[in-house]
């Protein structure tokens, strides 16, 4: 086969109407690494990543916020490259589809999907989650509900103009068919495969009851629909078809997405680019979703909004990539629990790796004066030395192996073979022993020699996940930055010094993993959860407040699905609700007009944004309406059946 020189990976272009956390961070880690990785072989890798700035959602997250579209997207998308660095993100361009150089780009797309016959105006009358910015039918609906965000949806009629989806479904079953590795896993490509054969619909590509977007090319009255606009940030950030980096790049190697969003990338995608005659993507990866202590990640529940930024700033960034790389393999869907990072930072970095890496320079410190030894290979023949050896070469070859096939926790999995088995060699290499018989001078500097080159490969290998604490690593080793182990025991040159810096991972005790995750835990997060610009609300000077002001707050039907009293509290109820798909606990002070078991299957109103707080040591999540002040004379009540999860206006 032939050695691939370049390679283009590509992260989802993020929704500006919220900030990053533990999910956009994930899919961005997982792409950088895969990126260093090619980097360290040597490839000519372009890694791509941005932020997806028009549609009605940011539109809509604008208003809200009472500012200008691009005042709001200038904002968060400045916190998304922030993130990003402190990360160590090595994107090759940053893009936002407000950059002047998009909209060409997308508009001669438009225009080469119109030359082939494939763009008609119609009208379309369906339902639309302006959550996925994406129309459903009833049919897909789950109770009358968006099937990803479990909400509500909006009835919409509006002229638009399509696309004949129809007329691709045949020519992409063949390519899922004569490309099998088109979409990973493969659970995933089948469900593409059995939707893309239960029939594709035209498509909706463009809106006109909004502005907030690249408009149609001759038809001022709409604006391009949002996931064509988006999708089309994979070749314009490259220039677009006939610019030098383009010709190099595309297609894509890999697109890695979340599950969520692969229908966009695995069949709309795919089609635009065969309508307008250009290659397809070879591979379109869905990894799995993460929950953030078993809850979904929800802007309305500041609890999962865990900020990435706040961890970086206690453990580091290295730390923080390797638990998201290997505590999950890619695909599965995992959740993110403080106590699980803490531990991955114990046991495989603190007492793994920081301890091999430690425990070596320290051995060439005292036995051999911190100066690299020779290796005598010739003393390879028998015993632990030939075993590390082969230990180590396995290792690359399964970190290859897992990283070419991206899975970077299998990559890891395999270099902690390594890592772990040159711990245990050390005790039976017995430098020690060595080092009080003169005679043995070759073979004590053949020991040493062996494990530095264990600690060099170590972190040459670890490199694509952790890059600081690698370069870490190899400044001590007394090199620079980069490269891929190439031969056992000759990669590190004798004669150069090494020097023991301070431990690579300290030991994270329990009184400091308490102060750690009592930080970390959300009430410091909630203020993320509000847009940077969002004004506060006040009342205006006459006590009226304005429409926009009642629109910031989330009232929603929530149906009561258990009760129980507070232990100690006369006046408290728990009560658990179901908003809509989501759970929510509160604590209400109506134990005194309520029993719980009258109120179970009683729809409230509820008010979902209120800033999470504790109450008798219980976090309530909102709070529902009630007549009275002291003591509670009614529940607010419907006099409809309306399901949970209603907007209240
Ligand atoms: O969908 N677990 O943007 P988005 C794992 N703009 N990954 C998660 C996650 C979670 N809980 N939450 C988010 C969009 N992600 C569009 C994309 S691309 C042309 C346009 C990650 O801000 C995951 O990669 O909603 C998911 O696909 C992406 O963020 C969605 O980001």
């Amino acid at each position: 086969m032939k050695e691939k020189t370049s390679v283009y990976l590509t992260t989802p272009i993020y929704y500006v109407n919220s900030t990053p956390h533990i999910g956009t961070a994930y899919t961005t880690v997982v792409v950088d690494t895969l990126a260093r990785y090619h980097r360290a072989r040597g490839r000519n890798v372009f890694l791509a990543t941005g932020t997806d700035e028009h549609g009605q959602k940011v539109e809509e997250s604008a208003l809200a916020a009472g500012v200008a579209p691009k005042t709001f997207v200038d904002g968060i998308t400045a916190k998304f490259r922030a993130t990003w660095k402190n990360l160590l993100i090595s994107e090759d361009r940053f893009i936002r589809t407000t950059d002047p150089d998009h909209a060409p780009v997308v508009v001669d797309l438009w225009k080469r999907m119109q030359a082939a016959g494939d763009i008609y105006f119609g009208e379309y009358e369906g339902w639309y989650c302006v959550g996925c910015e994406s129309f459903y039918t009833d049919a897909q609906l789950v109770d009358g509900n968006c099937p990803v965000h479990q909400t509500p949806v909006r009835r919409l009629k509006e002229a638009s103009y399509f696309f004949r989806l129809s007329q691709y479904q045949d020519r992409l079953l063949a390519h899922f068919e004569q490309n099998p590795g088109f979409v990973i896993p493969e659970g995933r490509r089948n469900e593409i495969v059995s939707f893309i054969k239960g029939g594709l619909r035209d498509l909706s590509v463009s809106r006109s009851t909004f502005h907030w977007g690249i408009k149609v090319p001759g038809d001022d009255t709409h604006v391009i629909y949002v996931w064509l606009d988006a999708l089309a940030n994979y070749v314009s950030i490259l220039g677009g078809p006939g610019a030098p980096p383009y010709e190099t790049f595309w297609p894509a190697d890999c697109h890695v997405v979340g599950k969520d969003i692969l229908r966009f990338h695995s069949v709309y995608w795919p089609c635009f680019l065969m309508s307008a005659g250009l290659p397809l993507p070879k591979t379109v990866l869905a990894h799995g979703w993460w929950t953030v202590r078993g809850q979904k990640i929800s802007k309305s529940m500041p609890a999962t909004r865990v900020d990435p930024n706040a961890l970086v700033a206690d453990i580091g960034a290295d730390a923080l990539r390797y638990f998201l790389l290997r505590e999950v393999p890619l695909g599965l869907d995992g959740d993110f629990a403080f106590d699980a990072l803490i531990g991955r930072i114990n046991s495989d970095l603190a007492n793994d790796l920081g301890n091999l890496v430690n425990r070596t320079l320290a051995m060439a410190e005292k036995y051999v004066g911190g100066v690299v030894p020779a290796a005598s290979p010739a003393l390879d023949g028998s015993g632990v030395h030939a075993e590390l050896g082969a230990l180590a070469v396995r290792a690359r070859a399964e970190a290859e192996r897992h990283f070419e096939a991206y899975a970077p926790s299998r990559a890891l999995e395999a270099i902690w073979e390594l890592v772990r088995g040159a711990n245990r060699y050390v005790d039976a290499a017995g430098p020690w022993a060595l080092a009080k018989d003169p005679a043995r001078r070759a073979e004590l500097d053949h020991v040493v020699h062996t494990f530095l080159e264990a600690v060099l490969w170590s972190a040459r290998l670890v490199a694509p996940a952790m890059p600081n604490k690698a370069a870490e690593i190899l400044a001590a080793l007394g090199l620079g930055a980069g490269g891929w182990p190439a031969r056992w025991n000759e990669d590190l040159a004798p004669g150069g010094r090494v020097h023991r810096g301070a431990p690579l991972f300290p030991r994270i005790d329990d009184a400091r993993a308490r102060e750690l995750i009592a930080r970390w835990t959300p009430a410091e997060t909630a203020a993320e959860a509000t847009p940077p610009a969002a004004p506060p609300i006040t009342p205006a000077d006459d006590g009226t407040v304005t429409f926009d002001e009642f629109a910031r707050l989330d009232l929603r039907v929530a149906e009561v699905k258990a009760a129980e009293k507070v232990p100690k509290a006369q006046k408290l109820l728990k009560l658990v609700l179901d908003i809509g798909g989501e759970t929510r606990q509160v604590v209400a002070g109506i134990a005194e007009s309520y029993a719980p078991e009258e109120l179970v299957g009683r729809r409230v109103i509820f008010l979902a944004n209120l800033k999470p707080r504790p109450i008798k040591g219980i976090e309530s999540q909102g709070m529902i309406l009630a007549a009275g002040a002291d003591s509670v004379l009614a529940l607010s009540a419907l006099d409809r059946d309306v399901p949970a999860g209603t907007k209240v206006r």
